[in-house]
């Protein structure tokens, strides 16, 4: 590594602003090496064995396809994967820890940076996709990016992929702006974007994609290594202004994930992943993702009456009982608001997030529960409700709250959002317990002594969808229906993961199981509601999968 690095950025969910956030100070020492995002020069480095042989043919496209159409050869590729997430769904932007993994699917952006004497220099980036009829160029001038603070056109409802790119381009210039990172100009590019994750999933495309371009640009105009905290810091806020007030399980999970490990992420005081390895157990512990092929809530489409109302609602919801119970000011999120693990952690005059006395913790949850409940009595409040009991006018509420990221509500549902929230993330701390007791203390569980431990995970699962679909209201008929079948033919636990309202379902599965389950999910699922799907479009639908590395800068230009 290069002995100057990126700082991590000065407080990591602070939404940027043209001068430079008072709180920063650089750091003491140069970050370990695993805080920095690798570079690497083999595909090894990246995928493991079972996925080599289709990587090597996807790759060795790539680097031909780069030379046919910019008759140059590619000088790297920043690779973010996609996310999927085991347990903790809607909590990220309360501030509560989630548990997601990387997945082997992923963006690659590769990119050849011309040199200034290249005849070729035009002061043009092209930014083109393999799957060039769904995604077609795009021409940029550099010059109309000097600067960093540019605007990114988010009023279409259907937002063009290019958005993506120029959010992490953005992302990239503004970051190292701020942070006095000494970079050159932005050069002529040529860039070419082949992903594999499937959009609108759950599986977070889009980040993995605003990832890797900001790392792109940063790799093209700087030489300092990159802390992996910097570019999610910085990537969580490049794509919040694509109109999503959205949390950072997504880019902390691309960017931080490692092969065969499960992350527990943390964002307080500041964003850290710990890698829990997904235990070897007599059957093995597999997953299996299944694709309810409805559309999930999209940003600019559902943003506005679904997940930034869910936020407006968890953040209103931590005001409120704080006013009412005293506890104080709370830590601001995003110059934004109060957040509910502010509120649990003051009403348990705890700050640190493990696992304790675990009856003391459950006393602690029903008590946070127990308040909610006294405050919201009623699962409907209207705007002018949620300002009384907030203390404020209704139309000041609706100015600092509801305007920022685009909001279309009538009434609020503060009580079942919060009970989800508190109680999800007890269960999480549960999953993360049980998966780390297990690694520590027992290698290698037997299959007398898994069949309890697979049991007591998918319960978990299982309660954070039925929460999920009765409190939060973010699942559809369509995903219950994969948590159904999937249990019936096997599966331990069962949940949908991401955003939800659709997208993917993911289960637990003893390996010995896991043909059953896609089997049961082809037959009862795919045959009855789409059953023109090719045999092609049924394996990318439903199949196992396994947690990936995460995002890198590979120096690969052949293979
Ligand atoms: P996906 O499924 O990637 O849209 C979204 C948020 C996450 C998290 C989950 C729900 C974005 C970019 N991501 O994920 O931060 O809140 O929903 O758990 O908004």
């Amino acid at each position: 590594m290069t002995s100057a690095s990126i700082p991590a950025s000065p407080s990591p969910w602070t939404t940027p602003h043209p001068s430079p956030p008072p709180t920063y100070s650089p750091p003491l020492s140069f970050p370990p090496p695993e805080d920095v995002v690798p570079t690497v020069t083999r595909l090894h480095d990246i995928y493991s064995s079972p996925d080599l042989a289709h990587q090597t043919a996807r790759w060795s496209a790539l680097v031909a396809r780069f030379k046919a159409l910019y008759d140059r050869p590619m000088t790297f590729v920043a690779r973010s994967p996609g996310r999927v997430n085991l347990i903790g769904e809607h909590i990220d932007y309360s501030w509560f820890p989630v548990l997601p993994m990387a997945t082997v699917h992923d963006v690659l952006v590769a990119v050849c940076v011309l040199p200034e004497n290249d005849p070729s220099t035009d002061g043009r980036i092209i930014l083109s996709n393999v799957s060039s009829s769904k995604y077609p160029t795009r021409v940029f001038n550099t010059q109309d990016f000097q600067d960093p603070f540019f605007e990114i056109s988010t009023t279409k409802t259907d937002l063009d992929w290019s958005v993506y790119f120029l959010a992490g381009l953005k992302g990239a210039l503004m970051f190292s702006k701020l942070c006095s990172t000494e970079t050159s100009p932005l050069p002529t590019m040529r860039i070419l974007v082949d992903g594999e994750i499937p959009p609108r999933a759950g599986l977070s495309a889009s980040s993995a994609l605003v990832c890797s371009s900001l790392l792109a640009i940063l790799a093209a105009t700087t030489t300092s290594s990159i802390e992996k905290s910097f570019l999610v810091n910085s990537s969580v806020i490049s794509e919040r202004v694509l109109g999503v007030n959205s949390g950072g399980m997504d880019q902390a999970a691309s960017v931080f994930g490692v092969r065969d490990h499960a992350l527990l992420v943390d964002f307080r005081p500041l964003v850290t992943a710990k890698p829990v390895r997904v235990l070897d157990t007599v059957p093995p512990l597999c997953f299996v993702l299944a694709n309810s092929l409805v559309v999930a809530a999209n940003r600019a489409e559902t943003g506005p009456d679904k997940y930034n109302v869910r936020v407006v609602e968890a953040v209103l919801a931590a005001e409120i009982l704080a006013r009412k119970y005293g506890v104080g000011r709370l830590e601001i999120r995003d110059g934004f608001g109060g957040t509910l693990r502010g509120f649990y952690d003051r009403v348990c005059g705890k700050e640190d997030w493990t696992m304790g006395d675990r009856e003391a913790e459950e006393r602690a949850v029903r008590e946070v529960v127990r308040r909610v409940q006294e405050t919201f009595d009623k699962d409907r409040y209207s705007l002018d409700e949620v300002a009384e009991m907030l203390g404020q006018k209704t139309e000041d509420m609706v100015r600092k709250y509801m305007t920022r990221f685009p909001i279309r509500a009538k009434y609020l549902n503060l009580r079942d959002r919060s009970i989800h929230v508190i109680e999800e993330s007890f269960r999480v701390k549960c999953f993360s317990s049980l998966l780390a007791s297990s690694t520590h203390h027992l290698r290698t569980l037997s299959t007398s002594e898994s069949r309890p431990y697979f049991d007591a995970l998918g319960a978990l699962m299982n309660a954070s969808q039925a929460s999920c679909a009765n409190l939060f209201e973010c699942s559809c008929p369509e995903v219950d229906e994969l948590t159904q079948i999937a249990r019936r033919y096997g599966a331990a636990g069962s949940r949908m993961t991401g955003t939800g309202w659709g997208g993917c379902t993911l289960s637990l599965v003893r390996a010995d199981k896991v043909a059953d389950v896609i089997n049961g999910l082809k037959k009862e699922y795919y045959a009855v509601r789409y059953p023109d799907l090719s045999p092609s479009q049924l394996e990318q639908a439903v199949f196992a999968i396994r947690p990936g590395n995460g995002t890198v800068l590979a120096k690969i230009t052949a293979v």
